[in-house]
This record gives structure tokens, C-alpha cells and sequence, in this order.
């Protein structure tokens, strides 16, 4: 490894602030994410970069309608996006926000040098103009649609300053044959190189016609041209004008969705070679998931949320099918079916599985402890041959961008350490020292697999292959551990095991999908705030309680009916760790009923015992699941510990409290 660490600085798009992330958004996000642990892995020093993108008439309308100034609108929006990205654990190093003034500053800076090397003049220009994509538009559908949403034009007219993007023809097209890697991929980079062989008009790079934007100086009311203000933000993140003293410009990968390929590499280097600064190395340009066949759009709302998926199946999941189902570059469909069923087959039958019977295994014939191995027989040494020619491959997918290929490959050793665990079988094995040297010898073998895999594959599951890491006893830190040092063999025997978190639990599908499609419901379409108290209310105290100076009258007492009932099941509800799912016999019948008590009450042991329950409340969902009645508790303490109320002396199951 070489002294100073090479850099390596990647790029997702400053995303509007219009709306909130989608799992498009968060798709773009994730690959970022994966290359960043993936180049950390590989000795890089590594920088990623997302933010929003906050100027604009869209926001101006948004605010509007908000009836709050712009920037507080942004700032919420801002808070919101970035909220969620830690929700999920995608980890940026910058976030920036086009109106921070670190990147006011850079945008100004990057309009002078262009403007002092000749290539900005003023004009006036009337063009028809999508505000939706903030472009002007000049081969409109009929009707003077938008032909890439469909939507209404304007007809906008305006003095105008000009970026000489016609003077770059023959730069560009010369800089994507110097640099054959720069548009990625491959096809995509023909549709832009005919684009430009086409010839190519001035851009007008200010708008008069806009007011929320940053200005130009001197020029009010002059603002920048939401592209030319977005696409630095790349450059503000990582320094601006003083970019050479962070050391991180140019991008070693700008990753962005197809439909803003030609700003990234047609515009933006333009601008960049009008200022005479360093260009970036790479544009990949991944293609869309689609909903139904439709592309996914805030504005058609027909969107998917990361957040209900994560909350059933964990983030490893939403990324190991966001990677391994559509080959990085082309569309592909999503559908909460194929999620679940990727999300079965091979996370927990796969890889949980093998984690869980390694585990299993060496705790019961090694005392948790990696064992010696003895003699390797031709199995041992073909499987070990496999690991060792995975890791080749893989990181030769990884480097290539070919994440779904590198998961095939990780999974297929899996596989191959499930067919040998069957061969082998460890288990019929008995007590005679050949046979223990025999069992150590498969059982090392399979937990050096493991390690392996962990390995690779955790820049794509993170949260887990840490588990498993735990799980073998390796005390490095995981996403410190160097790829390029990973070799078969060097599982220590002797190191006492650690214990195996649940990896990932086996889900019914449609039980799934629909408390997944639930979830996402109540996000989209939230009830007013009194109708949904917290999951982590239990009780009637929830509701808002009447102010003690405001007496209720005994006809509306009387509307609440409360009965003793008797919890006959409890059992915890996957991915709402505050919740409990509990069967409650009320005596005329048995209901479902959710309680946030998880945290306070072991669900063994809540069986049998009498409660008070609220049973003409409306049925709502919680978490996706149905409740239909609230169990009463009193909420105790500034954090509201939960603790169930009960009688001293035995009550019949279905008496009413009056
Ligand atoms: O375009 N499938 O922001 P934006 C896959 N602010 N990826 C998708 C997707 C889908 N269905 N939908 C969105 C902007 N994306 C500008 C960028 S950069 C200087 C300025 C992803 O909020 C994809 O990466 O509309 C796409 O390019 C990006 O979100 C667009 O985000």
C-alpha cells in the first residue's frame, strides 16, 4: 500500500428540496454509500458528497404555498433529507445546501473566471421554459408540452447572461476521446457524444425572471440559472476556491440517475474548462427503477418510501435489493414482491442461514471457540480454492461498478459452503478423536468462508456483516479491514466466538407487503396528529387529556367502554422493536390489540394476565399491523414508562369498568 493514501472523491446530485427522498433518491444515495466503504476497504481516502439543491421557482411556489419565507422552507427541507439519510445510515462526509455561503461564494467565483476568460456575454433570450425541470425547452411536444414531463411550457423572455457553450464542441468531443472512461456507461456516453456532434447553442446562465437565487454580483436582479448554481455545489462541498488545499477536486465519480447525464457531462465540464479548472474523471449514469413501468415521480405519485421497507426488513435488505436486482446502468422494475422474495431466499436462507449453523455448530462441538483444523481433504481444499477465487472476482465487479455481479459471486460461495456443509455433514460426525479432527477441519473451513464473505460483502450490508464479524470473534474494526490483504487462511484457531444477533428473520410475504404498503400509507397520507398517538402510548392516557380545569359530564365517560381482558399471546412485531402484537380475550370474543410496551414488558411474560382494555375504540393500524382496542397502563415518569393497570383480586374475563 502506498505511503499517502490515493483519494477518491464521489458524488451524488444535490437533490431538490421539493419534495422528500424516494427510493430512486435513496438508490443514488446507497451506490454512493457502498463505493465509499468499498474504496475505504481498498486503502482509499475516501470523500462523499450529497446535498440539496434549494434555489429556484419551484421552491419560490413551494414556499408560497407553505406560507413561509424560502429559506425556511429549505432549512426544513434540508433537515428532512438529511434526517433521513442518517435514519437509513447512509453517512456523507459533506452535506452541502446551494444556499450555504461557502457555495454562494464558489458559484460567483466560478461565473467570474468564466466571464474574464471570454466565455460570458449578456443577451436577451425568449424561449419556451419547463419551470419543472428548470430548462428552456426547444423541440416542445404539441400543445407546448414539456417533452420530458409532459407539463405545461411558458413562454419567458428576458436579458439574460450567456455562457459560449458553442465555443466547446470540438473541446468536448476531443475530451471524451482523450478520456473513453468519462461518460459510463457505455451507451450512454454515444447518445452524448451524437448530442454534441449536433452542434451546440449558448446557454443562458442567469434569470431575471426568478428571485429566489443566488445573485449576480453587481447585476441585480440578476440570479444564477439553477444548473449553473447545482452542479458547483461538487466543488463548493470540497473547498470551492480554495479546492487545491482540501486536495479532493476533481470528482473521481459523479453518480447520477440518466435523466441528468447531459448537465454532468456536457455543461459542467464546459463551465469547468471555460474557468480553466480540473475536470471530473467520471460520470456514471445508472438507469431508473420503475413503479408498474412507470417512472417513479414525486409529482405522480406513484413513489416507493425507504423508510416502511427499512422499518420491516432492515437497511441491509433495501440495499442488498437495490444492488443485486437491476444490473447498475439499466431500469428495472421495482416491486415489493420480488423485495421480499430476494429478502427470504437469499439474506435469510442464505447467508443468515449459513451464519446461524456455523454458529450452532462450533458452540456445541467447540465451546464457541474456532477450532484447530487437522488434514485438509480435497472438499476442504476446492472450497477454500473457490473463497480465495471469489475475492478476485469481486473486487474486480466492485471496481467495475457491477455491483449485482459481485453479489452473484459472494453468493455463489455461499451456496457452495451450503452444498459442502451437506456433503460433509459435520453432525453425523462422533467423538473419536479422528472424527473431532474431521469436524474441526469442516467446521474451520466453513467459518474461514464466512469471513470471507463477511468481508466482501460489507459495503452492501453493513449493519449485519458486522454481526457475523462480532459473531467470529474478530476484534478489528470491519470497515477498517484492507480487501487487498484478504487472503484464505487466516482465521485464527482458538478465538472464542461471539454471540449471534438475529441476522435476518424469516417474513410471510404478503403479511410483509402489507404491512409495508401500510407503512408507506401512513407516511403519505399522515392522520391528523390527536387520531394517531405515538406507537409508544399505550394506554387512554395518550389521548389528549382534557386540561384539569375542564370537567367531562358522565354521558362522556360513559362512551368509552373498558373491560377486563386476559393477554392469552404475546410476541414482538418485526421492525417496530417498541411494539407488542397481544391477543387479548375480552370475554365476548378475542381481539388483536398493539401496545408500545416492548421495551418494558418480556412478552412470556404477559401471558395470562388480567388487564384493562379500551374495547369500542376505533381499529387503526399501527407499524402496519391492526389493533383493534387499547390496553390502559399509567404512564410514569418524564420518559412515560409504561406499566399496565391491574387488579389485587381475581376479576372475571369481559366485566366492564363503570
Ligand atoms: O435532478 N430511479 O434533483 P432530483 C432511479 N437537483 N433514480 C432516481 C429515480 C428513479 N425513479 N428518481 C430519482 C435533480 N432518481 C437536480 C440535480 S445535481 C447538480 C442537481 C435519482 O431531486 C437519480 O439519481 O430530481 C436522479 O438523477 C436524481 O435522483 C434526481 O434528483
Amino acid at each position: 500500500m502506498a505511503e499517502k493514501k490515493e483519494k477518491f472523491y464521489i458524488t451524488t446530485p444535490i437533490y431538490y428540496t421539493n419534495g422528500l427522498p424516494h427510493i430512486g433518491h435513496t438508490y443514488t444515495t446507497v451506490v454512493a454509500d457502498v463505493l465509499r466503504k468499498y474504496k475505504k476497504m481498498r486503502g482509499y481516502d475516501v470523500v462523499m458528497t450529497t446535498g440539496t439543491d434549494e434555489h429556484g421557482v419551484n421552491v419560490e411556489r413551494a414556499a408560497k404555498k407553505a406560507e413561509i419565507p424560502e429559506s425556511e422552507f429549505v432549512a426544513r427541507m434540508a433537515d428532512a433529507w438529511r434526517a433521513l439519510w442518517d435514519e437509513l445510515g447512509l453517512t456523507a462526509d459533506e452535506f452541502i445546501r446551494t444556499t450555504d455561503l461557502q457555495h454562494v461564494r464558489t458559484v460567483q467565483w466560478l461565473f467570474r473566471l468564466c466571464k474574464e476568460n471570454g466565455y460570458v456575454y449578456k443577451g436577451h433570450y425568449t424561449g419556451l421554459y419547463c419551470i419543472y425541470d428548470n430548462a428552456y425547452v426547444s423541440e416542445p411536444k404539441p400543445g407546448n408540452l414539456c417533452p420530458d414531463c409532459d407539463r405545461p411550457l411558458e413562454t419567458v423572455t428576458e436579458e439574460n447572461y450567456f455562457f459560449k457553450l458553442s465555443a466547446f464542441q470540438k473541446p468536448l468531443l476531443d475530451f471524451y476521446k482523450k478520456f473513453p472512461d468519462f461518460i459510463q456507461p457505455e451507451s450512454r456516453k454515444n447518445e452524448i457524444v451524437s448530442f454534441v456532434e449536433g452542434g451546440l447553442k449558448d446557454l443562458s446562465i442567469t434569470r431575471t425572471t426568478i428571485r429566489w437565487g443566488i445573485p449576480v454580483p453587481g447585476e441585480e436582479p440578476h440570479v444564477f440559472y439553477v444548473w449553473f448554481d447545482a452542479l458547483t455545489a461538487y466543488l463548493s462541498a470540497v473547498g470551492g476556491p480554495e479546492y487545491e488545499k482540501r486536495g479532493m477536486w476533481p470528482a473521481d465519480v459523479h453518480l447520477v440517475g440518466k435523466d441528468i447525464i447531459r448537465f454532468h457531462t456536457v455543461y459542467w465540464p464546459a463551465f469547468l474548462m471555460a474557468a480553466m479548472l480540473p475536470l471530473p474523471k467520471q460520470v456514471w449514469a445508472h438507469g431508473w427503477f420503475l413503479m408498474d413501468a412507470a417512472k417513479m415521480s414525486k409529482s405522480k405519485g406513484n413513489v416507493v418510501l425507504p423508510r416502511p421497507i427499512v422499518n420491516m426488513l432492515g437497511m441491509d435488505a433495501l440495499r442488498y435489493f437495490l444492488l443485486r436486482e437491476v444490473v447498475f446502468g439499466q431500469d428495472g422494475n421495482f416491486s415489493y414482491d420480488a423485495l421480499v422474495t430476494r429478502y427470504n431466499s437469499d439474506l435469510a436462507n442464505g447467508l443468515g442461514n449459513l451464519a446461524s449453523r456455523t454458529a450452532a455448530m462450533l458452540e456445541k462441538s467447540f465451546a464457541g471457540k474456532v477450532p484447530k483444523p487437522g488434514a485438509f481433504r480435497p472438499a476442504d481444499n476446492a472450497l477454500a480454492k473457490e473463497a480465495q477465487n471469489a475475492i478476485g472476482e469481486v473486487l474486480e465487479r466492485y471496481d467495475k461498478y457491477e455491483f449485482a455481479r459481485a453479489l452473484e459471486a459472494i453468493w455463489s460461495t455461499i451456496a457452495a459452503a451450503d452444498k459442502y456443509l451437506t456433503t460433509e455433514k459435520p453432525w453425523a460426525l462422533g467423538d473419536s478423536p479422528e472424527e473431532e479432527s474431521r469436524k474441526a477441519t469442516i467446521l474451520w473451513t466453513t467459518a474461514e468462508l464466512l469471513r470471507i464473505v463477511t468481508v466482501l460483502a460489507h459495503p452492501v450490508l453493513p449493519e449485519s456483516t458486522a454481526k457475523v464479524w462480532r459473531l467470529l470473534g474478530q476484534t478489528a474494526a470491519l470497515d477498517a479491514t484492507e480487501m487487498d490483504g484478504l487472503r484464505w487462511g487466516q482465521l485464527v484457531p482458538g478465538l472464542s466466538l461471539g454471540k449471534l444477533q438475529a441476522l435476518f428473520p424469516r417474513v410471510e410475504k404478503a403479511e410483509a407487503i402489507e404491512r409495508i404498503e401500510s407503512m408507506a400509507n401512513e407516511e403519505l397520507h399522515p392522520a391528523p396528529a390527536a387520531a394517531t398517538p405515538a406507537a409508544g402510548a399505550a394506554a387512554a392516557g395518550a389521548a389528549p387529556a382534557a386540561s384539569p380545569s375542564e370537567k367531562i359530564g358522565i354521558e362522556d365517560f360513559t362512551k368509552v367502554e373498558m373491560r377486563v381482558g386476559q393477554i392469552k399471546t404475546a410476541e414482538r412485531i418485526v421492525g417496530a422493536d417498541k411494539l407488542l402484537k397481544l391477543m387479548v380475550d375480552i370475554g365476548s370474543e378475542t381481539r388483536q390489540i398493539c401496545a408500545g410496551i416492548a421495551q418494558f414488558y418480556e412478552p412470556e411474560s404477559l401471558v395470562g394476565r388480567k388487564v384493562v382494555v379500551v374495547v369500542n375504540l376505533a381499529p387503526r393500524k399501527m407499524r402496519g399491523v391492526e389493533s383493534n382496542g387499547m390496553i390502559v397502563a399509567a404512564s410514569i415518569g418524564p420518559e412515560g414508562r409504561p406499566v399496565l393497570a391491574g387488579f389485587t383480586e381475581d376479576v372475571e374475563v369481559g366485566a366492564r369498568l363503570k
